[in-house]
């Protein structure tokens, strides 16, 4: 096959795309990309601050580099979740990605946090599942550190793949209400809140971790072990099996949402945030989840007969 740009042989075949590339033409392909979709959505311009919230994987690191790369004012955040060696390892690439390239990382380490909500210790307090805690904790802590390190816009590196998986459970459930959320810009709806954006909504999987190799990107590739058996991921194989019958379901699926369901959505469900009487960051009832979390945590870990924490 010969590279849709050059003509050149190329190396990389995207059946979704209809095209192929060389690998100087990829690095060129996929950069237009990601800068296409932050200016057909208008998620920030090169006078804002970013916030690039990084896992040491191979998407958020593969945006970090090409938002560098094109001149953003960026800073990464690294959110330690406490899961064991998986944890150690991310945060190492994490850091010895910024270091080489110069950039500035922010850690937050879990552990550290309120009375310690390191993942396991908290799902196992809880009894939640741990994606299920480490959803709340990631959107707490995103939201508190964009907050206080006065970033104008939050960024992370969702991709196409993560984004159809979401829309399927949404719609699997009809979640009327997270469908109504669901979308590649999250304007800041309350004065707490910084606008949150996904510039690789309608980039595979497959082409980040392209990216990511042809630059060299050392990367955790083991997944998260609470991933193994999580329903996003019979989700991604079942979009993968539709894919591979039919390439481009994937992106017409996220994309036509985008378009056309998300904004039906949207125009029915929109509950305004009010504050929580905890943190006082905004929430959907009288404490925001994550306080709700906190409190579960406090009271499941006082002594037997003593009054749980105010
Ligand atoms: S990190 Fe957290 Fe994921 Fe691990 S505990 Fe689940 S949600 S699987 S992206
Ligand atoms: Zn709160």
């Amino acid at each position: 096959m010969k590279c849709t740009r050059c003509r050149a042989k190329a190396e990389v075949e995207l059946r979704a795309h209809n095209a192929g590339f060389c690998r100087p033409c990829y690095l060129f392909y996929f950069r237009r990309q990601v800068e296409r979709a932050i200016a057909a959505e208008r998620m920030f311009t090169h006078d804002e601050r970013l916030l690039v919230a990084v896992s040491g994987g191979k998407d958020s690191l593969a945006l970090w580099d090409v938002l560098a790369e094109c001149g953003y004012a960026t800073t990464g955040l690294y959110l330690g979740l406490g899961i064991g060696a998986y944890s150690a390892r991310s945060h190492e690439k994490a850091l010895k990605f910024a270091e080489q390239r110069e950039l500035e990382l922010r850690v937050v380490t879990l552990e550290e946090e309120g009375p310690g909500l390191a993942i396991p210790d908290v799902a196992a307090a809880t009894r939640r599942v741990p994606c299920s805690a480490c959803g709340t904790m990631k959107r707490h802590f995103f939201d508190t550190a964009a907050l206080a390190g006065g970033f104008e816009v939050l960024v992370t590196g969702h991709n196409l793949d993560d984004e159809a998986a979401r829309l399927m459970g949404n719609v699997l459930r009809w979640q009327r209400d997270h469908l109504a959320r669901q979308r590649p810009v999250l304007p800041a709806t309350h004065p707490k809140f910084v606008r949150k954006v996904k510039p690789l909504y309608l980039i595979s999987e497959y082409e980040t971790a392209v990216y990511a190799f042809m630059r060299g990107i050392d990367y955790i590739v083991e997944e998260c072990p609470n991933a193994v058996g999580a329903t996003q991921l019979l989700y991604k194989d079942v979009l993968n099996r539709l894919e591979h019958a039919s390439p481009g379901t994937k992106q017409a699926f996220v994309q036509e949402f985008f378009r056309s369901g998300q904004p039906a959505f949207a125009a029915v469900e929109n509950e305004e945030p009010q504050v929580c009487g905890q943190c006082g960051m905004p929430a959907y009832g009288t404490l925001c989840s994550f306080c709700r979390l906190v409190r579960q945590v406090e009271a499941r870990r006082s002594p037997p007969g003593a009054a749980a924490p105010a």
